[in-house]
């Protein structure tokens, strides 16, 4: 595996990341001014590896961003300015909600002789009205900016501009890193620029993706509360790989969870404690969502920190 220094000089940025940039400082700056303000980095979604420059085939993952999408509205809810890094494509907060043609089916159209109009079906207002009023209120206090990623590649550039970014709220950071990053990439210096032929058989050689919560929890972000999330789809090895990560890294908390059963079991694992967090299937039914006892145990355990008494 080589340097994440070397990752950095060897791949180039994405080509709208200027702009990128410039949208994080100025929404941090904004936020910082208000010392009361905590803020989050919320990382959503898979990312590619792509084959070829001009891209038409890559590796992809599961991840659908279901996690990340709903967290930013949780954090959003505890009053957090929250910077979503999503995949594009992925579930985004607020019209994660609506799939397919349900947004479609909640409108009506009015028609007089004069002009038609669209409102919303009587019968959709109570399921609207209250996400809408969420998404309303989060883009009038400008504390939702949304930033998207594709490649691999893309997403560790845009991480250390958002780091960058956060660095100066130091202990009022909290980065929720639970996008799905792939662990293998084709290095772009040994990728061909153009689509692959069909005619041989392609060797694919896959090399590993630099470990970036070393220099992110050691030199970009050092006083910020870091949370990563670790995905195995083996219970056996759940707890000990987390404490390794833990261990490793020497971020505050990993959140431990299993392919299968991630939408209602969690374990938040420190280096002395693990807490596991378990939706019943009536809680499931009834609407409830597991990342909202997450958030509300991640918000807890900032504020301990932020209080100086962390555990
Ligand atoms: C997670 O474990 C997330 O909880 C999921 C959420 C990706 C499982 P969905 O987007 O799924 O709701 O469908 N994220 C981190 C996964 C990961 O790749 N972690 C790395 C690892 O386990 C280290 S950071 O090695």
């Amino acid at each position: 595996m080589g340097s994440w220094e070397d990752f950095y000089a060897s791949h180039l940025p994405p080509t709208d990341f200027e702009d990128n940039r410039q949208l994080l400082k100025q929404f941090c700056e904004h936020h910082i001014k208000d010392e009361n303000q905590n803020i989050v980095l919320v990382t959503s979604g898979g990312t590619i590896a792509p084959l070829e420059h001009n891209t038409v085939r890559f590796v992809d993952n599961f991840s659908a961003g279901s996690r990340g999408s709903s967290s930013a509205e949780y954090f959003l809810q505890n009053n957090y300015a929250v910077i979503f890094l999503f995949r594009t494509k992925s579930l985004e907060p607020f019209t994660r909600h609506f799939s397919g043609q349900q947004f479609l089916d909640m409108l009506e159209i009015s028609d007089n002789n004069e002009n038609s109009n669209i409102n919303v079906r009587p019968d959709s207002v109570d399921v609207l009205l209250p996400i809408l009023t969420k998404y309303k209120t989060a883009q009038e206090s400008n504390r939702l900016l949304y930033i998207n990623f594709t490649s691999v590649s893309d997403y560790l550039w845009l991480l250390r501009a958002a780091c960058e970014a956060l660095a100066p709220f130091e202990r009022r950071a909290l980065l929720y890193l639970a996008a799905a990053v792939s662990d293998f990439y084709v290095p772009q210096d040994d990728m061909p620029k153009h689509k692959i032929q069909s005619g041989a058989t392609p060797k694919i050689s896959l090399q590993l993706v630099p470990k970036i919560l070393k220099p992110l929890v050691s030199t970009w972000v050092p006083n910020a509360f870091v949370v990563s999330f670790k995905l195995e789809t083996d219970d056996s090895l759940l707890i000990a790989k987390s404490r390794e990560s833990l261990m490793k890294y020497n971020h505050k908390l990993v959140i431990a969870n299993i392919l299968q059963t991630r939408r209602h079991r969690v374990v938040l694992v420190t280096p002395t404690t693990s807490e596991e967090i378990l939706m019943t299937k009536e809680q499931a039914h009834s609407g409830l969502e597991i990342e909202e006892p997450i958030v509300s145990e991640v918000c807890k355990r900032h504020e301990e920190f932020l209080a100086g008494a962390e555990q």
